[in-house]
This record gives structure tokens, sequence and C-alpha cells, in this order.
């Protein structure tokens, strides 16, 4: 795209935004410093590559079989840098336990060790970028519908003892990249049917936290995920949205909002200002829900924007941690990366270029009508034009040249597998 409109088009929201308090170039400066962390699982529909992977189970679905999906190590990485490369600025990685380097061995997920994850310590270095983490519990012959609730302590240790092993992992990653690597943890647990022990499984998933968080490990941070249901678990979810809210609270530990694990016309982007006076940070995965929890890929669309523009009303922005967290099998996977992040880089820029300041004066004397005003005139402010220059400033396609890109990549790489 030629570049000079672009500029053009720049100066002009530079200008209309100052015209509103808005510095659109100390918007571009806090852009750099918002780092998504793209998740490895889009790439392959979240197989990984265990040796002895079975079906993917626990709840979750990628539908479609869209070719090329990749199929091992250094696939799913050139695939990964690919999509990096067409998205401006600086990303995390986030890796699930199964997606290990594990070199042909069958290695069960209670024997799991930071020597599988070295080579992902070293790319990532090499590539500069910093890794987060994930314990696995789904797609294993024990996974069953209770991990770490499971009223058998067999099957209960043997996923504190996978967990575990994970936190040592993604404290081993924190160090090595000398930043602290984020650890998620979701489990499935849940019913399908009607059952009566709800209380007996959370207080097993308590207990099981509480050994499992009882190894203090500085370079890492635990998260915990809740959510509705899932598929074959419809009607009692172990680790609910209020569990982990009120274990989050009391353990003082990091919550994860992932926008598909809510009712349908419940707001995840409410849960922003109501969780961050009791809990020290958050961390998402933004996804689009569609009907279910159905990991559609991120687009700009309301519950986003809320989602984004809240966290920067509330001051958050350094509380958070940016997750994205789809999978959708049924187009091209690196597409589905570089239009999740980009939409969620819009979003998070329109958040940044809100005029809050004027509309919280506006809110506090009573002028109602003008907060509406607002509002409703910032959604077509030139945001877009800030958006180009930013793209533009990383040297990365500007607008839809990006599937120019991707085209190329396909013919080049993706065909051939
Ligand atoms: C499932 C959760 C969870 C997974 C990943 C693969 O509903 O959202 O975060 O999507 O761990
Ligand atoms: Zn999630």
């Amino acid at each position: 795209m030629n570049s000079n409109p672009l500029k053009q088009a720049y100066s002009i929201a530079r200008q209309r935004y100052a015209d509103l308090g808005i510095d659109t170039e100390a918007v571009l400066r806090q852009m750099q410093e918002f780092h998504l962390s793209l998740h490895c699982w889009q790439a392959d529909d979240v197989k990984g590559f265990e040796v002895q992977a079975g079906a993917l189970s626990g709840g979750i679905q990628s539908t479609g079989d869209f070719p090329g999906a990749a199929r091992n190590i250094d696939e799913l990485r050139s695939d990964i840098l690919k999509a990096m490369s067409l998205i401006p600025g600086s990303h995390r990685l986030n890796l699930h336990e199964i997606y290990g380097d594990f070199q042909g061995k069958a290695v069960d997920r209670d024997q799991v060790t930071v020597q599988y994850f070295q080579s992902w310590i070293d790319w990532a270095k090499a590539n500069n970028t910093k890794l987060d983490f994930n314990s696995t519990s789904f797609s294993h012959p024990k996974s069953g519908s209770l991990t770490l609730a499971n009223p058998d302590k067999g099957i209960r240790d043997f996923w504190i003892e996978h967990t575990r092993r994970c936190r040592e992992i993604a404290d081993a990653m924190g160090q090595a990249q000398g930043d602290p690597c984020i650890m998620n943890l979701w489990v499935h647990d849940g019913c399908k049917d009607q059952s009566v022990n709800h209380m007996m499984y959370r207080h097993y998933l308590r207990e099981s936290l509480d050994e499992i968080f009882r190894q203090k490990l500085p370079m890492m941070k635990d998260s915990l995920e809740g959510k509705v249901f899932g598929i074959g678990l419809e009607s009692f979810t172990v680790g609910s949205h209020d569990f982990y809210t009120a274990y989050c609270s009391k353990n003082n530990i990091m919550q994860t909002i992932d926008t598909g694990h809510y009712h349908p016309t419940e707001s995840p982007a409410d849960k922003v200002s109501a969780l961050l006076d009791f809990i020290p940070e958050l961390m998402l995965h933004v996804s689009r829900p569609v009907r279910w929890d159905s990991d559609h890929v991120t687009i700009m669309d309301d519950p986003t924007q809320e989602l984004f523009s809240e966290i920067v009303r509330a001051g958050a922005l350094s509380r958070v941690h940016y997750g994205l967290d789809f999978f959708d099998g049924s187009i091209n996977r690196i597409g589905a990366y570089v239009i999740g992040s980009r939409s969620a880089q819009k979003c998070m820029l329109r958040a940044l270029l809100e005029p809050t300041r004027t509309i919280s004066r506006y809110e506090l004397a009573g002028e109602g009508y003008k907060v509406l005003a607002l509002l409703e005139e910032a959604k077509a402010l030139p945001w877009q034009a800030v958006y180009d220059e930013f793209c533009l400033r990383n040297n990365v396609p500007v607008g839809q040249d990006f599937i120019n890109e991707i085209d190329s990549y396909v013919a080049q790489v993706i065909s051939k597998r």
C-alpha cells in the first residue's frame, strides 16, 4: 500500500484526536508495550505433539478440517513466526504442556520435565519472544470427566503431580526469560447430567489446588480459569467462575477471564472492575463464542471492545495479561491468528483513544447526554488511521495487504504439507 495517503490520514487523525485531548503519539507508544500472548493451539487444532496422543477431549472441540494444519514442532514454529511477522508489535507465545519437544518419546503427563521444553526456551530466546504455559488435563486416558476433583485419590494425585511439574517448567521458563511465565490452569472437571455431590467435587478441587500451590516459585504466576459448561459436561462444572473468584481472592491468585465462558447475556467486561479490587491481576482468554463456547476467531465485536475499554478505564492496563484462545479448524490458521490478534489490538487501540477523562468529567457533573454523545462520537473517530500508522512503524502490512503474504506462504510452505 502506498504510504503517502496513509501518512496524511494519520496526521489528520492526530489533529482530530488532539482536539479531544488525546495524544496519539503517546497511545502508539502504549500500543508498542501491549503484548498479546499467542496461543500455540490454533496452529494444529489443539492436537499437540505427544507420541501417545489421543483425540481431543475435555469438552472442547475444534471443528473443521481445513488443510495445512501444523503436523509437528517445526511446522508449528514456522507458522507462529509467520503469523507474528504480520502482527505489529512484539508478542508472547502461550504453550500447552502437550506441545513439548518429546523427540519421539512417550512421556506421560506425570513424568514431564523442563528438558522437553528446553528447545522452546531456546527458540523463544532466538526469536525474541517470551513464553507462557498451561498444564494439560484433557486428551488423556485419565482425563475422564474429573481430574483434580476426582474422588479417586490415584487419579487426583496423577493430575496434582502433572500440574506441580508444569509449574516447575513455567518457573524455569520465567527464569530463562527474566520475566515471569504465566501458567494458566484450566480443568474441564464436571458432570454431564444431574449429580448430587457438587460440594464434594469442589472440596476435592480446592484441596488439590492447595497442595499444588504449596510450592512457591518466584518466576511463574498462576492463573485460574473457570467456565460454565463443556461438551459432554453440560450440567455441572466444578471450577465455575464463582469457585475460582472465591479461591483467587482468598489466596491472592490471578484469575483468567475467557470471553467464551459466561452465560450468553453475561458481560465478561463487567468482571474487570468487580475482580480487580480483590485479586492481583487478570489473564484474558480473548475468544468469540457463537451460540456456545465455540472459540471462533476474535473479531472487533462489542464484547471484546467493552472488555478492553473497561481495562483501560479501570487504569489496569499493566495488571492484565492478554492471552488469546480460539481454535477454528475451518479456515487458514495463520489467517485466524492474524485476524484475531489484529482485531484484539484494534479494540485496545480504540480503548486507549477514548477521551475517557472528558467523559468522566461529564459523568460526574451529571451531564448524561454528553457522556453518551462522546461515547458515540468516539466510535467513528479515525482510529483506523492510527492503526495503519502503527503497522507502518512496525513494518508489517497495512490493512488487507496481509492476505497476499499469507497466500504466498500457503503457496511456498503450507501447500507442500
Ligand atoms: C477451555 C478453555 C481452555 C482451553 C485451552 C486449550 O474451554 O478455554 O483455556 O481452550 O486450554
Ligand atoms: Zn480459555
